[in-house]
């Protein structure tokens, strides 16, 4: 995907502060966030509204939406060229959201693989929001007039909803939204849980071993990676069935650059446990520049929230031209 017009074409992605970001979300999104927020117009939110479509505790999601937009400036974005804030600081996203769910249909939000997920693991919980969750994610990138949504493979059903609702819209009123296509990487599109390697690698996951977080220190990351679940045939092989170390090879090779075919030869007659330190040594050398700037940053909270404020004004402004033509639209009385 090159971007040589003239006019820089526009990426916007959201992740949500309901825990401290994994290697998963890391992998499969913020590196890409990262390495195309230079070649485009660019923005990234905070999502907290999505985030309390499951119980949050105030005070943690509190820290935790702070320590994301500090990750978020430590894995590389820059406050002066990509419009970072956070989501509820801005009020187009929720009132694009309500105009969104009135043209989107009970049946197709059904369908939705992560509300069926999220509504059995949150049985107690299964709220409306969870349900249309999709809806808020479409105002969210629409708003923005977004070309590219660079997102792991697990939120490609919601992009499709999103592309699916603008051209409903636009087929009534004529062209108001940009039709959004997905970035999703070659690579680490999909990391696995370390414990439960059919399942994705969650930074809600209930058990700590299944997932890396962006913040675990080494001793951590080694001992993790040292319980992963692998097989039993004590070959590094990229392979069907062998979930769990098809999925150590894909990290360590996102985290090297190495092909799986150099990975193979490289463990060729060497067992699981060199493979595990080796992986478990190439995420902390990843990692490690990363925590060093998230602890520098969080030593100076004023300057993060100066930076969110700046950045919700100007979301503020861009978003709030797409919410009044939607608006104007759809015939609500102009003052
Ligand atoms: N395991 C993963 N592999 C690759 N990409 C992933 N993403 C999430 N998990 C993986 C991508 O990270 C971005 C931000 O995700 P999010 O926080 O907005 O929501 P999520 O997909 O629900 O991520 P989590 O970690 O699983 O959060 P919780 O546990 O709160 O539900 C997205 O682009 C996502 O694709």
């Amino acid at each position: 995907m090159e971007n040589t017009a003239e006019k820089k074409q526009k990426i916007l992605s959201c992740i949500q502060p309901s825990g401290i970001p994994t290697l998963g979300n890391y992998l499969g999104a913020l590196k890409n966030w990262a390495s195309m927020a230079d070649g485009y117009d660019s923005a990234f939110a905070v999502a907290d509204l999505h985030s309390i479509t499951v119980r949050q505790e105030p005070a943690k999601l509190r820290k935790q939406t702070l320590e994301m937009y500090a990750l978020l400036l430590s894995i590389g974005l820059n406050p002066e060229e990509s419009i970072i804030f956070v989501q509820s600081h801005v009020t187009t996203h929720a009132q694009l959201a309500w105009i969104l769910n009135c043209y989107t249909q009970f049946g197709e939000m059904s369908r939705m693989t992560q509300f069926k997920d999220k509504s059995q693991t949150h049985a107690d919980n299964v709220n409306v929001g969870l349900f249309s969750y999709p809806v808020l994610m479409a105002a969210d990138i629409l708003l923005y007039q977004a070309d590219y949504v660079p997102i792991g493979a697990d939120q490609k059903q919601h992009l499709e909803i999103a592309r699916d609702i603008a051209n409903r819209f636009n087929g009534i009123y004529g062209n108001v939204f940009t039709i959004p296509e997905p970035y999703i990487g070659k690579q680490g599109a999909r990391v696995m849980s370390l414990q439960e390697p059919t399942k994705k690698m969650s930074k809600s996951d209930a058990n700590v071993n299944g997932f890396i977080s962006m913040l675990d220190d080494k001793d951590t990351i080694v001992r993790k990676f040292k319980k992963a679940v692998t097989d039993s045939e004590a070959k590094v092989r990229y392979a069907e069935g062998k979930d769990g170390v098809n999925n150590l090879m894909t990290i360590y090779s996102c985290c090297t650059g190495k092909t799986l075919e150099e990975i193979e030869k490289e463990f060729d007659g060497k067992g699981y446990g060199d493979f595990k330190m080796a992986v478990a040594q190439s995420v902390i050398d990843v990692l490690e520049p990363v925590q060093n700037k998230f602890n520098d940053y969080m030593k100076n909270t004023d300057y993060l929230k100066d930076c969110a404020k700046k950045g919700a004004e100007m979301a503020q402004r861009i978003s709030q031209r797409t919410l009044d033509k939607a608006m104007k639209k759809v015939g609500f009385m102009q003052l």
